[in-house]
C-alpha cells in the first residue's frame, strides 16, 4: 500500500531550490490568512454603474504583491479543498475531500511546521464546527484552536452563518490579545450562493443587473469586500497590520460562465473560459508598510500560499514538503488543476474532464489552439503532480516521510 513512497521521497529531494532574495525577510512576523467565500476575480475591481464592487481589496491591491493569474485549484471539496491547497500545499482528491474522507491521515500542514517554530496557529470560521469535518481536520492541520460561531456574538447571521463584518471584528479583537507570533486563518462565509439575504445590504446600483444571479453576486461580494475593509483598518489601528504578512485570497468561484446577467457584464469568449473566468481568483500578499507591492504576472494557485509564506518566514524548504512554489522565489511552474488540466506561461491543456469541447491545447496568452502534442509534457506534469500528493494522501506516506509529532506517537499508530 506504499507503493509510491520512492517516487515521493525522490520528488521533494529533487524539489529543494536555492534560496531567493525574500527568503526569512519576514522571519517572525504574524501571519493572517483570509480566504474570502465564493470571491472569482470577475468581480474584483469591477464597477457597476459608477459604483466599485471591491473598494477595500483595491485599495489592498495598492499595498501588495498581488498575483493577476492567480487561480483556484479546488475540487469537489470546494472550501475545504481551499484551505487544504493553502494550508498544507497539498492537491485535492479525484472524488470527495480530504477534510471528510482522510482527516486521520499523517499531513504535514503549514501551520503544523510553524507551530514547531514557536508560533501559535487558529483558525476563525463563523459556522459550526463540524461543517466540512474542521472540527477534526483542523488538529490534522496543526491548529491548536478552532474559534467557529460557538466562539462569536452569532448576530445578525447572514446565509449559513454570522456575518462577515461583524465575524471580522470579532476575530480583529482576538488577534489584538492573542500571543505573538500567531498564525492565524480566517475564513469568510457570508458570500455563499444563492447570494440573497435579507439581511444582506442592497448597496450598489445594479440596473440591469437587478434580479439576475451575477447582480445579487456582485451585491453580495460588495458585503465580503466591506469585512475586508473593516478588517484591514482594525488591523492597522491596533498596529497587527504592519507586524504580519497578511495573505487573501478567494477560494472557488461564486458564479459560473452561464449565470444569468453573464452576458451583461462579461462576454468569456475564450474556448478555456472555465479556467479564465470561473477559475480565476484574486490573490494579494500585504507586508509591513506595503513593501514590495506590485503585480506579479506568472500563473500561481492555491498550492503556492504556505510555501510562500514558509519562504518569507525563513522556514527551511526540506522541512514542510510542499507541492507548491513559493512565488516570491521560485522559478513559475504550471498551475494544476485536480482534473488534470494545467497552465504554464505558454500554454493551458485541457484534460479530457475539463475539455468542454474538442480542444486539448491552447496557447496561454492569446488562447488560440495548437497542435495537442505540445501539451504533452505540461500534461505529464500535471499527472505526475497529482499522481503523487494523492499518494501521499490516500497511502499515508508522510508517516514514513516525517516523525511523528508531539503527542500522535500513540494516538496514531504511528510505525
Ligand atoms: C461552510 C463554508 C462553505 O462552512 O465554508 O463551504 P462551500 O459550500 O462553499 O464549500
Amino acid at each position: 500500500a506504499r507503493s509510491s513512497l520512492p517516487e515521493a521521497i525522490a520528488y521533494h529531494r529533487a524539489r529543494t531550490v536555492p534560496a531567493g532574495p525574500l527568503h526569512g525577510t519576514q522571519r517572525g512576523k504574524d501571519v493572517i490568512v483570509v480566504q474570502l467565500e465564493s470571491v472569482q476575480a470577475s468581480a474584483v475591481g469591477r464597477i457597476v454603474n459608477g459604483a466599485p464592487v471591491t473598494p477595500s481589496l483595491d485599495r489592498l491591491a495598492h499595498e501588495s504583491l498581488t498575483f493577476p493569474e492567480a487561480f483556484s485549484q479546488v475540487g469537489q471539496g470546494t472550501t475545504s479543498d481551499a484551505e487544504l491547497l493553502a494550508g498544507c500545499s497539498l492537491y485535492p482528491l479525484e472524488t470527495g475531500a480530504v477534510f471528510t474522507e482522510r482527516y486521520d491521515a499523517r499531513l504535514r500542514c503549514l501551520p503544523e511546521v510553524l507551530r514547531e517554530a514557536g508560533y501559535r496557529t487558529v483558525a476563525m470560521h463563523a459556522n459550526w464546527p463540524n461543517f466540512w469535518n474542521r472540527d477534526r481536520m483542523y488538529p490534522t492541520m496543526g491548529y491548536e484552536r478552532f474559534f467557529s460561531i460557538r466562539d462569536f456574538d452569532a448576530s445578525p447571521v447572514i446565509g449559513l452563518g454570522l456575518s462577515d463584518v461583524r465575524f471580522v471584528e470579532q476575530a480583529a479583537e482576538r488577534l489584538a490579545t492573542l500571543p505573538e507570533p500567531f498564525y492565524a486563518v480566517l475564513v469568510t462565509l457570508s458570500n455563499h450562493a444563492p447570494f440573497v439575504d435579507p439581511n444582506l445590504p442592497r448597496a450598489l446600483p445594479l440596473g440591469a443587473l437587478e434580479g439576475t444571479m451575477v447582480g445579487d453576486y456582485l451585491n453580495s461580494v460588495r458585503f465580503t469586500d466591506a469585512a475586508v475593509g473593516a478588517l484591514v483598518e482594525r488591523l492597522r489601528a491596533t498596529g497587527v497590520l504592519d507586524r504580519s504578512i497578511l495573505v487573501v485570497y478567494g477560494d472557488h468561484n461564486g458564479v459560473s460562465r452561464t449565470a444569468s446577467g453573464t452576458e451583461l457584464v462579461d462576454v468569456p469568449a475564450r474556448a478555456d473560459r472555465w479556467l479564465t473566468y470561473e477559475r480565476r481568483i484574486p490573490l494579494l500578499v500585504r507586508l509591513p508598510a506595503g513593501a514590495h507591492a506590485g503585480p506579479r504576472p506568472a500563473p500561481a494557485g492555491q498550492l503556492d500560499v504556505a510555501p510562500t509564506v514558509a519562504d518569507l518566514l525563513g522556514v527551511p524548504p526540506e522541512t514542510s514538503f510542499f507541492h507548491g512554489r513559493s512565488l516570491v522565489s521560485d522559478p513559475p511552474r504550471p498551475v494544476v488543476f485536480p482534473d488534470g488540466s494545467a497552465v504554464s506561461p505558454e500554454l493551458v491543456y485541457l484534460s479530457p474532464e475539463g475539455r468542454w469541447g474538442p480542444l486539448a491545447c491552447l496557447e496561454a496568452p492569446t488562447g488560440a489552439p495548437v497542435p495537442p502534442a505540445r501539451c504533452d509534457a505540461l500534461a505529464d506534469h500535471a499527472a505526475r503532480e497529482l499522481r503523487i500528493s494523492r499518494a501521499e494522501v490516500n497511502q499515508d506516506l508522510f508517516r514514513w516521510m516525517l516523525p511523528a509529532p508531539p503527542g500522535m506517537l500513540h494516538a496514531r499508530g504511528h510505525p
